[in-house]
């Protein structure tokens, strides 16, 4: 049974050669394995390994260092070889390990991106060598779609706009303006465009609702506190303020509670993430209300990895499920936080 199952298995190897070779082969052909297809004998297509080189954006945040694990650990329960790359959230830097990536001729290029634009040519290059890549997390702005597979991850708009829900939910009888102060993310980064025009939108709807001031915290802690500490010394009145990330929030926190003032009280903060320091500050009453964004894209990107391996079908856009948090749900989801 064994040697039968072996010899029909090289029988169709050497048939699938044989095609290819009718067909040009335009990976570059495999000429050792055409010349001996018996010698590997005969390997099916789950028992491939895979390669995939992936590139993060950096360590920037509690929901990053969450995204990291969760693909290192699923790469590794996959069976899969992980090629990982930090890129200290500098594109360049992407840029180098997507080219190092195509070099390796790795199976499958999969990136999350630090910024928006400016992914064409390196794009382009991935495609002319035949090596799929499979976006997670953030988006490009190409307008040739078929540089890559599918995008995987969350719909910051809708974030955005949960976020402006809730606070136009809370304001919906003020009579007087509502001053709002905003952390926002990366610039040129999908989050930080998305997050941002989600919530104008919404909060458009309510004449009092009003941004008076709007800067970069980068998504971390320490600019988070820093842009704080500026909005604090130049408006001497403000009501809300929403953050495009946990860690930026808690970075402001510590400064609204140096300037003498109580957060989620005297400055009521909105975030986006549901990280569990994030979850712990909501709990606590500092943080009133946060848009869930979940981390851990590994299993699905996996998934999609095998399915491009195999040659199937995959869904151009795969959207995350989530969902938000008061203080009060916070409380009770923070037990049994993952991350
Ligand atoms: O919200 C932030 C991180 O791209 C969704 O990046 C991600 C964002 C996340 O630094 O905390």
């Amino acid at each position: 049974m064994k040697t039968f199952g072996k010899m029909g298995a090289v029988l169709a190897l050497t048939l699938s050669m044989a095609m290819l070779g009718a067909c040009g082969n335009s990976n570059g052909g495999n000429t050792a394995a055409t010349k001996a297809p018996a010698a590997n004998g005969g390997t099916k297509t789950e028992a491939k390994e895979i390669t995939l080189g992936f590139s993060q954006v950096g360590a920037e945040s509690g929901w990053r260092s969450a995204n990291t694990k969760s693909i290192q650990d699923s790469a590794k329960e996959a069976g899969y070889t992980l090629k990982f790359s930090d890129a200290q959230q500098k594109q360049e830097n992407q840029i180098k390990a997507l080219r190092s990536f195509i070099q390796q001729k790795v199976d499958v290029i999969s990136f999350s991106p630090v910024v928006e634009s400016g992914w064409d040519t390196v794009l382009k290059e991935a495609k002319a060598a035949g090596i799929p890549v499979v976006l997670t997390d953030r988006a490009v702005d190409s307008k040739d779609t078929s540089l890559y597979v599918t995008f995987l991850g969350s719909d910051f708009v809708e974030e955005g706009r949960k976020a402006g829900e809730w606070l136009s939910e809370q304001y919906k009888d003020a009579s007087e303006d509502v001053n709002i102060v905003e952390l926002q993310g990366t610039t040129g980064s999908a989050p930080a465009n998305d997050r941002m025009s989600g919530f104008a939108e919404v909060i458009k709807g309510n004449p009092h609702l009003k941004v008076i001031a709007s800067q970069t915290g980068d998504f971390t802690r320490a600019k988070g506190k820093e842009v704080m500490q500026a909005f604090l010394k130049a408006n001497k009145d403000i009501d809300v303020l929403y953050a495009h990330n946990d860690d930026m929030a808690l970075g402001a926190i510590q400064a609204i509670e140096a300037a003498g003032l109580k957060p989620g009280e005297d400055i009521k903060i909105i975030s986006v993430d549901a990280v569990k320091d994030g979850m712990q500050a909501a709990s606590e009453g500092k943080i009133n209300f946060i848009v869930e964004c979940n981390p851990l894209l590994g299993p699905q990107l996996m998934q999609v990895v095998q399915d491009v391996v195999d040659g199937k079908p995959v869904e151009a856009r795969i959207v995350t499920e989530e969902s938000t948090f008061t203080s009060e749900q916070a409380k009770e989801a923070l037990p049994s936080r993952q991350y």
